[in-house]
């Protein structure tokens, strides 16, 4: 069974994060890298029939067909990128065992897989994948605050420094969820204004294969460029325990573990597939700067 020792659950609640090594068995990630293969292979086809790509590169693999491709046209990632991928494989690690040993050390024994899980490929020298400052919580309702909503980062490839690893600021999560901002980026734009960062130097945290990051809803936290020449993959995961509520009712989540309600638990990898594409959005977040009329705008965070 995997599991942190107290040393690092200690770290993780003093500092805000934790690099939590070989959590995820190889087996696991390497089902969601061919599952992720195949909706590329599906997608380049698509794209050469609408004469929108010239060649399929179908001899590349994981790291190099899609990095290939997106140089002539960047909809290659449109099935897997963000939150649409639903099938077995991405159930498999949202319900890895391993993982879920780890979560419920810190979540406790009722763990909920959110609603936000997102596959990010980010490509080289483009910037749309270089998520500004920003905590999670920044983009929830706000009934999630007072909970511990668990992000776990994870790497599909080794990821470096130069591929685009995250970026944290270490204790962070100890000022409360502080105000955000509509940054001009081409990636997803709210972010902490970098005069407002709580005092703490940053911390990349570079993480290997079977490697989780594990970062609080509280945790300052940014994605940096990557400049390895290749497209860096990885998903974010969250779970929290059913307390913190639907505080993102855009999409749909499951319960994955739980010892009170053992028979609400989703096994059920169609389910789950039935589950994220039937869901409609079921409310609103209340975060005020996600009114983006009302907000300031910063160039450049
Ligand atoms: O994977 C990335 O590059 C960004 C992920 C992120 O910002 C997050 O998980 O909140």
């Amino acid at each position: 069974m995997a599991e942190l020792t107290a040393a690092q659950i200690e770290f993780f609640r003093e500092q805000g994060y934790l690099v939590a090594p070989g959590v995820i068995p190889a087996g696991v990630v390497e089902a969601l890298q061919v599952e992720i293969d195949a909706a590329i292979d599906r997608q380049a086809h698509v794209l050469l029939a609408a004469s929108k790509i010239t060649a399929l590169h179908a001899d590349q693999g994981f790291l190099h067909r899609a990095t290939a491709i997106a140089a002539e046209c960047r909809e290659i990632l449109a099935p897997v990128d963000g939150g649409r991928h639903s099938g077995p494989a991405m159930f498999g690690l949202l319900t890895c065992p391993e993982l879920l040993d780890v979560v419920g050390q810190l979540v406790g024994p009722e763990i909920v897989a959110s609603s936000v899980y997102r596959i990010r490929p980010k490509l080289p020298f483009r910037p749309e994948g270089d998520v500004p400052w920003h905590q999670d919580s920044g983009y929830f309702h706000t009934m999630g605050d007072a909970h511990l909503i668990l992000t776990c980062w994870v790497p599909l490839m080794n990821a470096t420094v130069s591929a685009g690893c995250m970026e944290v600021v270490p204790r962070s999560h100890r000022h409360g969820v502080v105000r955000h901002y509509w940054a001009e980026v081409p990636a997803p734009p709210l972010t902490v204004h970098p005069d407002h960062l709580p005092p703490s130097d940053p911390v990349p945290v570079p993480a290997d294969l079977g490697d989780v990051v594990l970062l609080s809803n509280l945790t300052c936290h940014r994605s940096t460029p990557n400049t390895a020449g290749v497209i860096r993959w990885a998903a974010d995961l969250r779970y929290n325990a059913p307390e913190a509520g639907d505080y993102y009712p855009n999409e749909a989540g499951f319960l994955a573990r739980s010892k009170s309600h053992p028979d609400q638990v989703l096994r059920d990898a169609a389910a789950f597939d039935r589950l994220r594409r039937e869901h409609r959005p079921a409310g609103a977040v209340d975060r005020t700067w996600l009114k983006q009329a009302e907000e300031t705008f910063v160039k450049k965070p």
